[in-house]
């Protein structure tokens, strides 16, 4: 009723700013209208996939606008016990880094892949922000296929931002720290000499999407926060917005907020590719996980590697400028056509919007005020376009609507504004509930967004939903952009917290769906691919059990002979052929997670028993009307007893067809 009530209130907040009238009775006309705008009726898909950021959940979320249904959790940077994903012994190897098995990251930032500036509907990236990485999803099976890890960096929180070709990804870091090939043990007041903030450029393969890290820029020692790469007749360049040019360690509060000034870093990646191309930067030994599902095994494999080019500042010189921007800015958004780079300073009573025409006259006239720590730094009115005047405040992130407005979130006065990019007036201002974070457009932040919708992150909810103990619900809210003001239209709850996010209408990618892998096509080198072949074959006390399932048993369903200490490793194979059909498995006792195998998929589930007992186990995937009698039995026995290895599915006396079987030993 609360949250009713004050949705009614915000409504009557909203019209009566637009109108000027007393508000009486509205209520219901204003939110009547939004719930049929937001209504999707059942068995109707919805008009855009809205792919939010997991936060500290550390996965990415697939909802559908504008109904704000959530559709699918996606498994990304952290273990995922709804499907194994980081338990099953194919998946483990995403996780690996070069600090050993991580289970969780705290994601913030993704990006749709483009092609001339568009959203083509391939690839999602994300970030890691805790332990450096990007991952890679493929939307025609909205798996995480490659994940990479990044070196010499430390909260890789710029990044994902991608060219708009998708042929760099992009990822700076928050931390500037010590190279990875020098000693990271020193005192820290020794920052300014020993601390560098690196840029990694990401090469992607433009068939297969496939990542390597074809370089790095050893840039000064400041936080890189957000980034977005030019498009059009900037497309060259990519802009970073740093704070912290302080250099401060400590009480970063106070002392990273002295300076009136930060700076946006504008860098030349075409120029840097072509500088290592010809031989330029140093070769700096690290060791960095590069992770890669192969959908043909069912399977990733992690490698280890060993080394990364690295440009100076010294190679950059002539590539690589500072444009002085107020204070401690956040947000870096390019708007569609590529001449205009907004920096939002989470400090400034203004957004400074600077002219891409002009920072190259700038550069052509060598119009610098100095430099930092090597790099020139461009005269902030021979970059700038102009300000936004008294926007709000707290100005954190910009998208576009394709029309000539720009949106930007304010944090402290919560709330999104509306501007003309050209004229730099502000048109409209709407409340958000509450402290907005990130906000998206429908493909906002390409050189052709979709429009119509706008949504809002909030990071902090207060009385909107129903309470829920200390922590509130985390939450995302939904605009309407298609008239000339803003109309709020819908809360909805999103897992936490929301930062980034990313919108392409439906049909981009509904039509690419794989329904079911092959089973033909199953290279998995444990497949099992009929019943007939399912077998448990025992290595010294590893136990392989070559099972499979299919609407409602397994095979084998009775396995006895294993003995406490023994390594079983159930290689579940599901031989469905049919779209929406997984199989679950699952053991009493086991300490890892269910499997859920989808149609042609193995998997694998590693279970060591540690005592000896009757271990019944299960599908948890409710497939069938015999759903409940897809179930069996593991016999387990001391260490070093001799009861037989024998395995079977129906095993009566009667039927001559499905005998006991003896497992193999090898
Ligand atoms: Cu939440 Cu992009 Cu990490 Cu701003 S960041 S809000
Ligand atoms: Cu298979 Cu339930």
């Amino acid at each position: 009723m609360k949250s009713l009530k004050l949705f009614g209130l915000a409504s009557v907040v909203a019209l009566s700013a637009l109108t000027g009238c007393k508000p009486k009775g509205t209520e219901t006309a204003v939110s009547g209208d939004a719930a049929q705008k937001v209504y999707v009726a059942p068995g109707k898909y919805d008009e855009f996939y809205n792919f939010v950021s997991g936060g500290f959940n550390g996965q990415v979320n697939v909802y559908g606008l504008p109904s704000g249904r959530l559709l699918k959790v996606l498994p990304v940077f952290s273990q995922n016990p709804e499907n194994g994903y980081g338990y099953s012994e194919e998946t483990k190897p995403m996780l690996q880094t070069s600090h050993g098995f991580i289970p969780w990251d705290d994601q913030h930032h993704l990006s749709l892949s483009q092609t001339n500036a568009e959203v083509d509907g391939r690839w999602l990236f994300a970030n890691a922000n805790n332990t450096p990485r990007v991952a890679r999803l493929d939307l025609k099976t909205f798996k995480t296929v490659e994940i990479l890890e990044l070196p010499n960096s430390a909260g890789n929180h710029s990044s994902p931002f991608l060219t708009e070709n998708t042929e760099f990804v992009v990822a700076g870091t928050r931390f500037a720290v010590p190279m990875d090939d020098v000693s990271g043990d020193v005192p820290i007041d020794t920052f300014k000499e020993n601390f560098k903030g690196v840029l990694s450029f990401i090469g992607i393969d433009q068939q297969t999407g496939d990542m390597d890290l074809t370089f790095q820029i050893e840039a000064p020692g400041i936080n890189f926060d957000l980034s977005h790469a030019g498009k059009g007749k900037s497309k060259d360049w990519f802009f970073f917005s740093c704070y912290n040019s302080e250099k401060a360690n400590t009480l970063l509060e106070v002392n990273a907020s002295q300076n009136d000034k930060d700076f946006i870093m504008a860098v030349n990646w075409r120029k840097a590719a072509e500088l290592v191309k010809a031989g330029k930067g140093r070769k700096v030994a690290t060791n960095y996980a590069h992770n890669k599902w192969d959908e043909s095994i069912h399977s990733a494999t992690s490698t280890m590697k060993k080394e990364v080019t690295v440009l100076s500042v010294e190679d950059m010189k002539d590539a690589m400028y500072m444009i002085p921007c107020p204070k401690s800015p956040h947000g870096c958004d390019v708007d569609p056509t590529g001449e205009y780079i907004i920096g939002s300073g989470k400090l400034a009573a203004l957004i400074p919007v600077f002219s891409f025409d002009k920072i190259q006259k700038a550069i052509a006239d060598k119009a610098f005020a100095g430099e930092y720590d090597g790099v020139q730094v461009i005269k902030y009115e021979a970059a700038l376009y102009g300000e936004v005047q008294k926007p709000g405040l707290g100005p954190l992130h910009t998208e576009f609507d394709g029309k000539g407005n720009a949106y930007t979130s304010m944090f402290v006065s919560s709330e999104v504004v509306k501007w003309n990019i050209k004229d730099l007036k502000v048109l409209d201002r709407t409340p958000t509930f509450y402290s907005v974070g990130h906000l998206m457009i429908p493909g906002g932040d390409s050189g052709k967004p979709f429009g119509k919708y706008l949504v809002a992150y909030n990071k902090i909810t207060k009385d909107r939903y129903l309470p829920t103990g200390p922590e509130l619900a985390q939450s995302a809210q939904l605009y309407d952009i298609s008239g000339d003001k803003m109309q709020l239209l819908l809360d909805f709850p999103t897992f936490g917290e929301p930062h980034y996010a990313q919108a392409l209408p439906g049909e981009m990618i509904s039509k690419n769906q794989v329904k079911f892998f092959k089973i033909a096509d199953n290279k998995h080198p444990y497949a099992t691919k009929g019943e007939a072949e399912s077998k448990v074959v025992r290595e010294g006390n590893k136990v392989h059990v070559y099972m499979t399932s299919i609407r409602s048993h397994f095979a084998p369903d009775n396995i006895e002979g294993i003995r406490v200490g023994d390594e079983v490793y159930f290689h579940v194979t599901n031989l469905e052929q049919d779209w929406d059909v997984p199989h679950g498995f699952a053991i009493l006792g086991n300490e890892n997670a269910e499997l859920l195998i989808m149609p042609g998929e193995t998997c694998t589930l590693k279970w060591v028993p540690k005592k000896a007992g009757m271990f019944p186990m299960y599908c948890t995937d409710f497939c069938s009307a015999l759903h409940q009698e897809m179930q069996g039995y593991v016999r387990v026995s001391p260490a070093g007893s001799n009861t037989p290895l024998i395995y079977s599915l129906n095993n009566k006396k009667d039927n001559a067809q499905s005998p006991v079987k003896s497992g193999e030993t090898k």
